[in-house]
């Protein structure tokens, strides 16, 4: 398609204003005359409400009103799931019971925060505590959290495919265990926020909330409230950061917007950094038993187990959808004969779960390639090579076991790669010597195959009589730098250069329908609909055109000066061309003023990114601290708009999957208390623990859309995972520890093999 600004590592736009501390979060919107809502929270994890006393808050000075459920209509947060699915919705307020630590119970507004934090600590509640059950193994036979379901078990799924017991039984060796992958925190740097207020005249809600899915919020307002959709206008500001989490349509969203309608007054509320660890979504939250299954020669045979899915009190509505993609993703990159697979997704007294960055392919590549790794300690075969002999190597499209359909893939040429960019024999020398001298140094990798891209996006290209352009998105970008994306494939296709335009995109009044950002899809979707809208403003630019050098359109090119007829030195200046398309005398019969275009696009099949990734890490046998060294990805995503994004998500998808490996967790005690609900608990991975990230590519490009793209979003959160967990166990020699790899657990399993 021309390279003169796609492939290029144009500079993120957004940055100047964000580094200056310029940009425009949740937080930094003028507060005028808004009411703050502060939420009281329940501190235990079951209980029954008993009385909640507000007269003490009410007299609070600054107070304007203090609500509980009873006040309020019955109103629940939106969820949605596959069909099977029974959901549990979660209310605004708490009724009659709680069922996680962090559920709200009573709004508290006032005319500040202070006043509403100090009001909220005056409300008196009663519980009655209930038993818990905070474990989802426990709880597929734990008495229903939600007595009308008449069961935890949310959802249940089983994948059967080829003769799994007859792989099994004539394995040469089978590896299995329990798999962990750890709640964790998407803790992005701006918590979540929302500001509504309510125009009494226009009859018109206006709500700003940090979200990935402004549409999403828009219809679920309008439909919980009973307000038409052109009564709604929500718009997201600077996002700082999401990570999935702000997908879902929350409580405090409809909260906050139904009080700025009663009150007539505007209302806001900023969630704490402490309250974002039990009010926002967990991530992941699995437990898997499953087992492989390998002939003599290092093939897979079979894989056969169970994957059980917390989900946490209440479904949201990217609760149940996650799991299923563990279920629809666990074949891999490789060729499994046989699988069966079931997977149960459990209701647990504890923060709901949700879409966290891989949302569900983290998962499945974790359990595959520590089978992986089993497998090639059990065999006696280098974890590359075993992964070497159990490739896909097509036809593609290639229909999975699992029921996916992978749209181009090269996973072997991927490891290659790999392999010669780390060097990787010299890399197992360098280790057999460290190990000689005495040195906990290890390799890990992981390959992997992940999916992304859905639905449908709009685009528009807008062309003013000045020459600037307006380019339309639906997708709601909340760190990735997409602006430049967009950008660089409207000028690459119309000519005019970067700096001439701006992307609109974060309000439903400027663009009327989208779908938002989720599932690394805004370039795939959100760029195909833009480069369509460009299209058609690129063959109305050729028309005029030609009009005006009295050629046939098919005759002309673009390039760096305007039209000009190919072959010739006949040409005509864009400016001239734009100036035409205001001019209705100059434009060709049949033609009306204007230069835009308006475009929908659907991607019909996802697309199945892939790569290699490779950390190498030495352990401190003193303290049992992991010192990741090196750390090199090698990623394919099809068609690359920007090196410079695509290296950008590269890195910060790496971090992610390294702080779930060695730092990140959060667990519950037996009364169902998070022991994580603070920056102070929740390890978040500092600079100096992420070690700079070797990135490289491949491009093969996809089919399943104009520009050839997939999605690089989620990538790095789900390979670096496996590849530290599979260096650090290869460090330690041993078959499985459970993440966070800790000092603590790694100086414990040290402990226990110098003893034994
Ligand atoms: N890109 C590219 N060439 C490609 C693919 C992508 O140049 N072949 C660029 C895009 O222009 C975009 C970025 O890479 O700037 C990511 O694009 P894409 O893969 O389409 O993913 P999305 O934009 O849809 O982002 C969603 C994805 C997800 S699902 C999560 S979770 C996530 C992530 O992106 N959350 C993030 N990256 C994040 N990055 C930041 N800073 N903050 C988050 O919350």
């Amino acid at each position: 398609m021309g390279n003169r600004y796609i492939g290029q590592p144009l500079k993120r736009r957004e940055d100047g204003k964000l580094v200056r501390g310029r940009g425009q979060y949740l937080a930094d919107l003028p507060s005028g005359a808004a009411l703050h809502l502060v939420l009281v929270r329940s501190p235990y994890a079951h209980a029954r409400l008993v009385s909640i006393s507000l007269e003490e808050a009410l007299q609070t000075p600054g107070v304007v009103a203090v609500y509980t459920a009873a006040d309020l209509p019955e109103l629940y947060a939106p969820a949605s799931g596959p069909r099977e699915g029974r959901l549990a919705l979660h209310p605004l307020l708490a009724r009659e019971q709680v069922r996680y630590v962090g559920e709200p119970v009573v709004a508290v507004l006032a005319e500040s925060r202070a006043a509403a934090e100090d009001a909220a600590g005056r409300v008196q509640v009663v519980y009655d505590p209930l038993p818990v059950c905070a474990d989802p193994l426990e709880a597929l036979t734990a008495p229903p959290l939600h007595p009308s379901l008449g069961t935890n078990l949310a959802l249940e799924r089983t994948v059967v495919s080829g003769e799994v017991g007859r792989a099994f039984a004539e394995a040469y060796r089978v590896v299995g265990a329990r798999l962990v992958e750890q709640r964790v925190a998407p803790a992005p740097m701006e918590p979540r926020g929302v500001l509504a207020t309510w125009d009494g005249v226009r009859e018109a809600l206006t709500v700003w909330s940090s979200t990935q899915m402004p549409h999403d919020l828009r219809g679920a307002l309008a439909e919980r409230l009973s307000l038409a959709e052109n009564q709604v206008r929500v718009v997201a500001p600077d996002v700082g950061g999401a990570f999935g989490a702000k997908i879902n349509v929350y409580p405090e969203e409809l909260l906050v917007a139904y009080l700025a309608r009663r009150l007539g007054r505007p209302v806001r509320w900023e969630e704490g950094r402490n309250e974002s660890f039990t009010s926002t979504i967990h991530g992941r939250a699995q437990v898997a038993d499953l087992e492989m299954a390998f002939d003599a020669e290092g093939r897979v045979l079979g894989l056969r187990g169970r994957v059980v899915a917390d989900l946490g009190a209440y479904a949201l509505e990217t609760t149940l959808g996650s799991a299923p993609g563990t279920l629809l993703m666990l074949q891999g990159p490789y060729e499994i004969p046989a699988l069966e697979l079931r997977l149960q997704a459990v209701y647990t007294h504890a923060t709901p779960t949700g879409a966290y960055r891989g949302a569900g392919r983290p998962e499945a590549t974790y359990y595959l390639e520590r089978l992986m790794d089993m497998g090639a300690r059990a065999l006696g075969l280098d974890p590359a090579e075993l992964r070497r002999r159990n490739f896909i190597r097509g036809p593609f499209p290639y229909r999975t076991r699992t029921g996916a359909k992978y749209d181009s893939g090269a996973y072997e040429q991927a490891l290659d790669r790999l392999l010669e960019v780390s060097r990787y024999a010299e890399l197992r020398a360098w280790q057999a010597e460290a190990r000689k001298q005495g040195r906990r140094v290890g390799v890990g990798l992981c390959t992997y195959v992940e999916i992304t891209g859905y639905g449908w996006e709009t685009g528009g290209v807008q062309v003013n009589p000045d020459g600037s352009v307006l380019v339309f998105t639906g997708t709601s970008p909340h760190g990735q730098g997409t602006q430049n994306a967009f950008v660089q494939i409207v000028a690459e296709r119309i000519g005019i250069p970067p700096e001439r335009i701006q992307v609109v995109q974060g309000d439903t009044l400027a663009v009327p329908y989208g779908m938002g950002t989720a599932g690394s899809r805004t370039l795939s979707v959100g760029g195909s609909a833009v480069l369509q809208a460009a299209e058609q403003v690129r063959a109305k630019m050729t028309r005029i055109a030609a009009h005006l050098l009295e050629a046939a359109p098919e005759d002309l090119e673009l390039g760096e000066e305007g039209f000009r007829v190919r072959g010739t030195d006949r040409g005509v200046a864009l400016e001239e061309v734009i100036a035409a398309a205001f001019s209705p005398r100059k434009l060709p019969p049949g033609l009306e003023p204007g230069l835009e275009g308006r475009a929908s696009f659907t991607l019909k099949e996802a697309n199945y990114p892939f790569g290699a990734h490779l950390a190498v890490v030495e352990v401190d046998p003193e303290t049992g601290q992991v010192q990741v060294l090196r750390y090199i990805a090698v990623d394919d995503c099809g068609t690359v708009i920007n090196p410079l994004l695509f290296e950008g998500q590269q890195h910060g998808g790496v971090a992610q999957g390294i702080g779930q490996a060695l730092y990140e967790g959060i667990f519950y005690d037996a009364e169902g208390q998070n022991l994580q609900a603070s920056l102070l608990e929740y390890a978040l991975p500092r600079a100096d623990q992420v070690p700079h990230v070797e990135a490289h590519r491949m491009e093969t490009p996809s089919p399943t859309n104009p520009l050839g793209v997939k999605g690089v979003g989620e990538a790095g959160a789900i390979a670096a995972t496996p590849a530290v967990v599979n260096a650090v166990l290869d460090a330690l020699e041993v078959d499985h520890l459970d993440m966070p790899l800790s000092p603590e657990k790694v100086w414990r399993c040290l402990r226990e093999k110098a003893v034994t």
